[in-house]
Protein backbone atom coordinates (compact mmCIF):
# COMPACT_ATOMS: atom_id res chain seq x y z
CA UNK A 1 0.00 0.00 0.00
CA UNK A 2 2.01 3.07 -0.60
CA UNK A 3 1.05 6.34 0.59
CA UNK A 4 1.19 9.51 -2.15
CA UNK A 5 3.58 11.44 0.03
CA UNK A 6 6.73 11.99 -1.91
CA UNK A 7 9.91 14.23 -0.74
CA UNK A 8 12.49 15.44 -2.75
CA UNK A 9 15.70 15.24 -1.93
CA UNK A 10 19.31 16.38 -2.89
CA UNK A 11 22.87 14.65 -1.41
CA UNK A 12 25.59 15.98 -1.30
CA UNK A 13 28.68 15.79 0.70
CA UNK A 14 31.14 18.48 1.69
CA UNK A 15 34.69 17.38 2.86
CA UNK A 16 33.39 13.80 3.13
CA UNK A 17 30.09 15.41 5.43
CA UNK A 18 27.02 14.21 3.97
CA UNK A 19 24.09 16.72 3.90
CA UNK A 20 20.29 15.67 2.26
CA UNK A 21 18.58 18.93 1.08
CA UNK A 22 15.30 18.59 1.25
CA UNK A 23 13.82 20.55 -1.37
CA UNK A 24 9.77 19.89 -1.49
CA UNK A 25 7.15 17.17 -0.46
CA UNK A 26 7.66 17.84 3.89
CA UNK A 27 4.36 18.78 6.01
CA UNK A 28 3.24 22.30 5.33
CA UNK A 29 5.38 24.67 8.14
CA UNK A 30 2.59 27.46 7.64
CA UNK A 31 3.47 30.75 7.81
CA UNK A 32 5.38 33.00 10.27
CA UNK A 33 9.21 33.33 11.26
CA UNK A 34 11.68 30.72 10.80
CA UNK A 35 11.72 30.42 14.70
CA UNK A 36 8.27 29.67 14.41
CA UNK A 37 8.24 27.20 11.50
CA UNK A 38 10.73 25.20 13.60
CA UNK A 39 9.16 25.25 16.60
CA UNK A 40 6.36 23.41 14.47
CA UNK A 41 8.32 21.13 12.56
CA UNK A 42 10.32 19.85 16.21
CA UNK A 43 6.32 20.13 17.92
CA UNK A 44 4.10 18.57 15.49
CA UNK A 45 6.34 17.06 12.36
CA UNK A 46 9.42 15.47 14.25
CA UNK A 47 8.77 12.00 12.55
CA UNK A 48 9.33 13.29 9.15
CA UNK A 49 12.83 14.36 10.47
CA UNK A 50 14.06 10.86 11.34
CA UNK A 51 11.80 9.42 8.25
CA UNK A 52 14.62 11.60 6.45
CA UNK A 53 17.44 11.16 8.05
CA UNK A 54 17.56 8.01 10.17
CA UNK A 55 17.85 4.10 8.64
CA UNK A 56 16.37 2.96 6.58
CA UNK A 57 16.62 5.68 4.63
CA UNK A 58 19.54 7.82 6.00
CA UNK A 59 21.85 7.42 8.50
CA UNK A 60 23.56 9.12 11.83
CA UNK A 61 26.04 10.48 9.79
CA UNK A 62 24.05 12.87 7.32
CA UNK A 63 22.86 16.67 8.34
CA UNK A 64 19.29 17.49 6.57
CA UNK A 65 18.99 20.84 5.45
CA UNK A 66 15.25 21.68 4.97
CA UNK A 67 14.80 24.73 2.36
CA UNK A 68 12.28 26.74 2.83
CA UNK A 69 11.13 30.68 1.94
CA UNK A 70 12.85 33.11 3.45
CA UNK A 71 10.92 35.64 6.18
CA UNK A 72 13.41 38.09 4.66
CA UNK A 73 13.67 39.13 0.87
CA UNK A 74 17.53 39.47 0.77
CA UNK A 75 17.83 35.26 1.61
CA UNK A 76 17.93 33.17 -1.56
CA UNK A 77 16.62 31.01 1.51
CA UNK A 78 15.94 29.59 4.80
CA UNK A 79 16.87 26.70 5.91
CA UNK A 80 16.29 24.41 9.31
CA UNK A 81 19.30 21.98 9.82
CA UNK A 82 18.93 18.53 11.68
CA UNK A 83 20.64 15.56 12.27
CA UNK A 84 19.16 12.14 13.88
CA UNK A 85 19.27 13.53 17.37
CA UNK A 86 17.15 16.97 16.89
CA UNK A 87 17.80 20.25 15.06
CA UNK A 88 20.92 22.41 14.66
CA UNK A 89 21.18 26.53 15.08
CA UNK A 90 23.86 26.22 12.14
CA UNK A 91 25.46 24.26 10.47
CA UNK A 92 28.56 24.92 8.55
CA UNK A 93 29.73 21.78 6.02
CA UNK A 94 25.50 21.28 5.80
CA UNK A 95 25.57 25.67 4.40
CA UNK A 96 28.47 25.07 1.37
CA UNK A 97 26.44 21.49 0.75
CA UNK A 98 23.14 24.39 0.60
CA UNK A 99 25.02 26.14 -1.44
CA UNK A 100 26.41 23.40 -3.91
CA UNK A 101 22.74 21.88 -4.01
CA UNK A 102 20.84 25.48 -4.85
CA UNK A 103 23.61 26.08 -7.60
CA UNK A 104 22.73 22.40 -8.94
CA UNK A 105 18.86 23.19 -9.23
CA UNK A 106 19.72 26.40 -10.65
CA UNK A 107 18.55 28.69 -7.85
CA UNK A 108 21.76 30.48 -7.41
CA UNK A 109 24.48 31.22 -9.74
CA UNK A 110 28.29 32.31 -8.44
CA UNK A 111 28.41 35.25 -6.14
CA UNK A 112 27.21 36.88 -3.37
CA UNK A 113 23.80 35.28 -1.17
CA UNK A 114 22.24 35.26 2.00
CA UNK A 115 20.96 32.02 3.48
CA UNK A 116 18.43 32.39 6.25
CA UNK A 117 19.30 29.95 9.53
CA UNK A 118 17.76 29.59 12.92
CA UNK A 119 20.72 31.85 14.67
CA UNK A 120 21.11 34.29 12.04
CA UNK A 121 21.96 35.60 8.53
CA UNK A 122 24.80 33.86 6.43
CA UNK A 123 26.54 35.21 3.95
CA UNK A 124 27.54 32.95 1.27
CA UNK A 125 29.81 33.37 -1.70
CA UNK A 126 29.51 31.10 -4.27
CA UNK A 127 33.02 30.67 -6.18
CA UNK A 128 31.95 27.57 -8.82
CA UNK A 129 29.13 25.48 -8.80
CA UNK A 130 31.27 23.00 -5.88
CA UNK A 131 33.22 26.07 -3.59
CA UNK A 132 32.00 28.35 -1.41
CA UNK A 133 33.01 30.91 1.25
CA UNK A 134 30.27 31.43 4.04
CA UNK A 135 30.52 34.23 6.48
CA UNK A 136 28.92 32.36 9.80
CA UNK A 137 27.02 34.17 12.65
CA UNK A 138 29.25 35.81 15.20
CA UNK A 139 31.62 33.23 16.92
CA UNK A 140 32.79 34.06 20.76
CA UNK A 141 34.79 32.43 23.31
CA UNK A 142 32.79 31.99 26.72
CA UNK A 143 34.54 30.59 28.94
CA UNK A 144 38.92 29.38 28.95
CA UNK A 145 40.42 26.26 30.84
CA UNK A 146 37.01 24.48 32.15
CA UNK A 147 38.29 20.99 33.78
CA UNK A 148 36.01 18.50 33.79
CA UNK A 149 36.71 14.60 34.85
CA UNK A 150 36.51 11.91 33.12
CA UNK A 151 35.94 8.94 35.49
CA UNK A 152 38.43 5.96 33.97
CA UNK A 153 40.47 8.75 31.73
CA UNK A 154 41.20 11.55 34.46
CA UNK A 155 41.43 15.42 34.20
CA UNK A 156 40.12 17.33 30.97
CA UNK A 157 40.47 21.09 30.20
CA UNK A 158 39.02 22.83 27.46
CA UNK A 159 37.66 26.13 26.25
CA UNK A 160 33.63 26.41 26.07
CA UNK A 161 32.97 28.44 22.44
CA UNK A 162 29.96 29.49 20.26
CA UNK A 163 30.65 28.82 16.75
CA UNK A 164 26.47 28.52 15.40
CA UNK A 165 26.64 25.58 17.60
CA UNK A 166 28.30 24.85 21.19
CA UNK A 167 31.62 23.12 21.53
CA UNK A 168 34.15 22.35 24.04
CA UNK A 169 37.39 22.48 22.64
CA UNK A 170 40.54 20.29 23.93
CA UNK A 171 44.04 19.64 22.95
CA UNK A 172 44.00 16.35 22.95
CA UNK A 173 47.81 14.64 22.59
CA UNK A 174 46.54 10.72 23.52
CA UNK A 175 45.43 8.86 20.64
CA UNK A 176 46.33 9.88 17.43
CA UNK A 177 43.48 11.63 15.62
CA UNK A 178 43.22 9.16 12.61
CA UNK A 179 40.13 6.96 11.76
CA UNK A 180 41.23 3.92 12.82
CA UNK A 181 40.77 5.62 16.12
CA UNK A 182 37.27 6.88 15.53
CA UNK A 183 35.38 4.10 17.63
CA UNK A 184 37.71 5.09 20.84
CA UNK A 185 37.70 9.10 20.05
CA UNK A 186 33.64 8.86 19.51
CA UNK A 187 33.97 6.85 23.44
CA UNK A 188 35.73 9.19 25.20
CA UNK A 189 34.14 12.41 23.60
CA UNK A 190 30.92 11.07 24.56
CA UNK A 191 32.26 10.27 27.83
CA UNK A 192 33.37 14.07 28.08
CA UNK A 193 29.88 15.18 26.88
CA UNK A 194 28.18 12.95 29.40
CA UNK A 195 30.15 14.46 32.42
CA UNK A 196 29.84 18.15 31.19
CA UNK A 197 26.01 17.43 31.12
CA UNK A 198 26.03 16.00 34.96
CA UNK A 199 28.30 18.58 35.80
CA UNK A 200 26.37 21.20 34.84
CA UNK A 201 28.78 22.53 32.73
CA UNK A 202 27.23 24.58 29.94
CA UNK A 203 27.22 27.23 27.54
CA UNK A 204 25.52 30.31 27.83
CA UNK A 205 22.18 30.78 29.65
CA UNK A 206 22.71 27.42 30.19
CA UNK A 207 22.84 25.87 26.64
CA UNK A 208 23.80 21.96 26.16
CA UNK A 209 27.04 21.99 24.77
CA UNK A 210 26.70 19.33 22.11
CA UNK A 211 29.88 19.02 20.68
CA UNK A 212 32.75 17.97 21.50
CA UNK A 213 35.89 19.28 19.54
CA UNK A 214 39.71 17.67 20.22
CA UNK A 215 42.81 19.32 18.14
CA UNK A 216 46.00 17.75 17.69
CA UNK A 217 48.74 19.11 15.28
CA UNK A 218 48.36 18.65 11.44
CA UNK A 219 49.28 15.46 9.19
CA UNK A 220 50.03 18.00 6.75
CA UNK A 221 52.52 20.69 8.29
CA UNK A 222 50.85 23.35 5.69
CA UNK A 223 47.84 22.63 7.67
CA UNK A 224 47.43 24.79 11.08
CA UNK A 225 45.32 21.77 13.17
CA UNK A 226 43.60 18.40 12.99
CA UNK A 227 40.20 17.96 14.42
CA UNK A 228 38.10 15.36 15.47
CA UNK A 229 34.43 16.39 16.45
CA UNK A 230 31.85 14.72 18.04
CA UNK A 231 28.18 15.39 16.75
CA UNK A 232 25.02 15.74 19.08
CA UNK A 233 24.10 12.10 18.05
CA UNK A 234 27.12 10.11 18.42
CA UNK A 235 28.10 10.50 15.05
CA UNK A 236 31.77 12.24 14.24
CA UNK A 237 31.95 14.73 11.43
CA UNK A 238 33.88 13.73 8.65
CA UNK A 239 34.79 17.11 7.58
CA UNK A 240 36.62 19.74 9.66
CA UNK A 241 33.40 21.03 10.91
CA UNK A 242 32.35 24.43 9.83
CA UNK A 243 30.86 25.59 12.91
CA UNK A 244 33.62 24.43 14.81
CA UNK A 245 36.32 25.69 12.92
CA UNK A 246 34.52 29.37 13.68
CA UNK A 247 34.58 28.00 17.81
CA UNK A 248 37.82 27.63 17.33
CA UNK A 249 39.02 30.18 15.57
CA UNK A 250 37.05 32.54 18.05
CA UNK A 251 38.97 31.07 20.98
CA UNK A 252 42.31 31.71 19.10
CA UNK A 253 41.43 35.46 18.57
CA UNK A 254 40.47 35.62 22.46
CA UNK A 255 43.85 33.83 23.51
CA UNK A 256 45.94 36.31 20.71
CA UNK A 257 46.57 33.37 18.54
CA UNK A 258 45.12 34.42 15.03
CA UNK A 259 44.30 38.15 13.92
CA UNK A 260 41.96 39.50 11.72
CA UNK A 261 42.88 38.12 8.10
CA UNK A 262 45.12 35.31 9.04
CA UNK A 263 44.32 31.49 7.61
CA UNK A 264 43.68 28.78 9.50
CA UNK A 265 43.48 25.51 7.31
CA UNK A 266 41.32 23.17 10.01
CA UNK A 267 42.42 19.61 9.01
CA UNK A 268 39.45 16.82 9.73
CA UNK A 269 39.62 12.99 10.31
CA UNK A 270 39.69 12.80 6.56
CA UNK A 271 42.38 14.72 5.90
CA UNK A 272 39.67 17.20 4.08
CA UNK A 273 40.47 21.35 5.07
CA UNK A 274 38.28 23.78 5.64
CA UNK A 275 40.31 27.43 5.07
CA UNK A 276 39.36 29.83 8.11
CA UNK A 277 39.46 33.63 8.84
CA UNK A 278 37.70 35.98 10.99
CA UNK A 279 37.05 39.51 10.50
CA UNK A 280 35.80 42.14 13.59
CA UNK A 281 32.53 43.81 13.03
CA UNK A 282 31.88 46.27 16.28
CA UNK A 283 33.64 44.09 18.66
CA UNK A 284 32.31 40.29 17.14
CA UNK A 285 34.39 37.72 15.61
CA UNK A 286 33.04 36.78 12.23
CA UNK A 287 33.68 33.77 10.73
CA UNK A 288 34.51 32.75 7.52
CA UNK A 289 35.30 29.09 5.67
CA UNK A 290 36.16 27.93 2.61
CA UNK A 291 35.24 24.38 1.46
CA UNK A 292 33.99 22.11 -1.43
CA UNK A 293 30.70 20.19 -1.69
CA UNK A 294 29.66 17.86 -4.63
CA UNK A 295 25.96 16.55 -5.22
CA UNK A 296 25.49 12.78 -4.75
CA UNK A 297 22.32 12.30 -5.77
CA UNK A 298 18.48 13.41 -6.41
CA UNK A 299 16.49 11.14 -5.06
CA UNK A 300 12.69 11.08 -4.24
CA UNK A 301 11.83 9.45 -0.94
CA UNK A 302 8.88 7.07 -0.73
CA UNK A 303 6.01 6.15 2.08
CA UNK A 304 4.63 2.91 2.11
CA UNK A 305 2.26 2.74 4.55
CA UNK A 306 2.51 -1.01 5.16
CA UNK A 307 6.44 -0.56 5.91
CA UNK A 308 6.88 -0.77 9.38
CA UNK A 309 10.04 0.95 9.48
CA UNK A 310 8.36 4.31 7.18
CA UNK A 311 8.91 7.12 9.72
CA UNK A 312 12.55 5.68 10.46
CA UNK A 313 14.19 2.78 12.64
CA UNK A 314 13.66 3.71 16.08
CA UNK A 315 10.36 5.85 15.71
O1 LIG B 1 30.04 21.78 9.69
O2 LIG B 1 29.17 23.01 11.27
C1 LIG B 1 29.36 21.93 10.73
C2 LIG B 1 28.74 20.73 11.32
C3 LIG B 1 28.01 20.66 12.47
C4 LIG B 1 27.63 19.31 12.62
C5 LIG B 1 28.13 18.62 11.55
N1 LIG B 1 28.80 19.50 10.76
Amino acid sequence: MSSSRKIEVIDSHTAGEPTRCVLSGGPDLGKGTLAERMERLRRDHDWVRRAILCEPRGSDVVVGAWLLEPDTPDCAAAVIFFNNAGYLGMCGHGTIGVAATLAHVGRIEPGIHFLQTPVGKVKIDLKSANDATIENVPAYRYATAVEVQVPGHGTVSGDIAWGGNWFFLIAHNDLPLELENAEALTNLTWRIRTELSTNGITGANGAEIDHIELFTAPRDPFNHSRNFVLCPGKAYDRSPCGTGTSAKMACLVAAGKLAPGDAWRQEGILGTVFEGSVRIENGAIIPSITGSAFVTAESTLLFDAGDPFRNGIGS
